[in-house]
């Protein structure tokens, strides 16, 4: 396939060669409709040949403005030079020997670097594994271990992942859990503080509500671990409530519950934070790490106080390929690219670009019912004008005609009416501009009459 690559673009913007998707991308989506499995989905069956700074280049020689960066992976963007160059170097060197049977050192930075950068400067460990799921299903092994206890508790429009204890974890039926029962025992669900949609509670209100529900039907006693996601991803990019996750924090300490960051989508400088606990000033017990931390090789990790992430006997954590070689040097690679080339800082100027254009696009459309989040981690909300009435179709809509149109954007949300901008941080300012003089039109062009 390679031989038959078109030129590579070489300017940043779109290029929109033939309409999306192109006869290529039909082809392949012809091949993949006959060879890949039915549960798989796609938002936008556009295939790709290269991506790199803010855009995706397709089969079609189309290069498409990158609003997602592979669901928030690659945040130093595609092919970032160091971890190229990095990955190159160790594919020649080694691609693995296993780190539980003769071990090297690229596990053993990675585990320092995190250890070092995460929030907290207590004494700590880390582990390493493949995605975020098996990452999550981690921090739930080591809290029961720690604790003695089993109950876990996560939130009303949680994500953790697909695997049958993170889909216990998950909040949504479907797609992610719909006929895929019966799921792991032990998960409790408690009430989330969703600003828009909570009137005038605070984030403190929010919390007691939470604690409430929790200490009556678990039980502080019973209780392992509380998973929260500091910042929602899936389930509609839902920041809480000043106050929100400090007084549940403070409510786990004081019970011996051990309190896990979930910062898979929102970690490694993609919130203007390197990770959204920061924000808050919350020290979470464990945090579990994935998607930006290796510029999208697979890797995922659980970091935290040393007594709890110890308190497992030798062998009761691993798996073949967690902390692979190649994922290592990756993720020394991606954390190199984020301090050097000070991706906090343009995570921030993302946002203010983000903020003014969200707004803009608000204040002449009553469909946008909330504009939020943080950093490159910003969504909006549709909703039914002039109320609070979710609004998927405009959702849908808004996408399709983004897609048609050469930009990249996903929808997430519990109701599916949240548009959410997740763009690589090595997105130039012109790209960005690009992506939402797209997205004014296509809010325009989907208005009701
Ligand atoms: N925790 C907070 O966002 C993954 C899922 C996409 P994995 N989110 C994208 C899909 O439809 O499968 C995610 C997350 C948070 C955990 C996970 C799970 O991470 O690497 O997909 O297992």
């Amino acid at each position: 396939m390679t031989s038959t690559l078109p030129p590579s673009a070489t300017t940043g913007s779109r290029r929109l060669l033939t309409e999306l998707p192109g006869p290529r991308s039909r082809e392949l989506a012809a091949r993949k409709a006959a060879a890949v499995a039915t549960g798989v989905g796609t938002t936008m069956p556009v295939y790709a040949v290269r991506a790199h700074g803010g855009v995706v280049e397709d089969v079609d020689g189309n290069v498409l403005i990158d609003l997602g960066s592979g669901i928030a992976v690659t945040t130093v963007g595609s092919s970032a030079p160091r971890v190229v160059a990095a990955v190159q170097e160790q594919v020649a060197a080694f691609t693995h020997t296993c780190f539980m049977v003769t071990p090297y050192e690229g596990y053993v930075a990675v585990a320092e670097r995190l250890n070092d950068l995460t929030p907290g400067d207590h004494d700590k460990r880390s582990v390493l594994f493949n995605s975020g799921a098996e990452a999550v299903e981690n921090a739930v092994k080591i809290a029961r271990s720690h604790t003695g206890r089993q109950a876990v508790v996560a939130f009303d429009h949680a994500y953790h992942g697909r695997t049958n204890l993170t889909m216990a974890m998950t909040a949504k039926s479907m797609p992610y859990k719909s006929g895929f029962g019966p799921f792991a025992s032990e998960v409790y669900r408690a009430p989330l503080s969703y600003p828009f949609r909570d009137g005038d509670l605070s984030g403190v209100e929010a919390a007691a509500r939470a604690i409430d529900l929790i200490d009556k039907q678990v039980g502080a006693a019973n209780l392992a671990a509380v998973v929260i996601e500091p910042i929602q991803g899936e389930g509609g990019f839902i920041v809480p409530a000043p106050g929100f996750l400090q007084a549940l924090a403070q409510w786990c300490r004081e019970h011996g519950v051990v309190f896990v960051a979930d910062e898979v989508q929102t970690g490694f400088a993609r919130t203007g934070a390197m990770f959204a606990c920061e924000h808050e000033g919350v020290v979470p017990d464990l945090i579990v790490t994935a998607k930006g931390i290796a510029g999208g090789l697979p890797l995922s990790a659980v970091t935290g106080r040393a007594e709890m992430m110890d308190s497992v006997h030798v062998g009761g954590l691993g798996g073949t390929y967690g902390g692979n070689p190649l994922a290592c040097a990756a993720a020394l690679a991606v954390m190199d690219t984020i301090v050097e080339e000070g991706l906090v800082e343009r995570a921030r100027q993302v946002e203010r670009i983000l903020t003014e254009r969200l707004g803009r696009i608000r204040s002449g459309d009553p469909r946008v019912g909330d504009v939020r989040g943080r950093g490159a981690m910003m969504a909006v909300e549709l909703v039914e004008a002039g109320s609070t009435t979710p609004d998927p179709a405009t959702a849908k809509a808004v996408a399709t005609e983004a897609h048609r149109n050469g930009v990249v954007v996903l929808t997430c949300g519990t109701y599916g009416n949240v548009l959410r901008f997740l763009p690589p941080l090595a997105i130039s300012d012109d790209q960005l501009h690009e992506a939402f003089d797209v997205l004014d039109a296509a809010f325009a062009s989907t208005a009701p009459a």
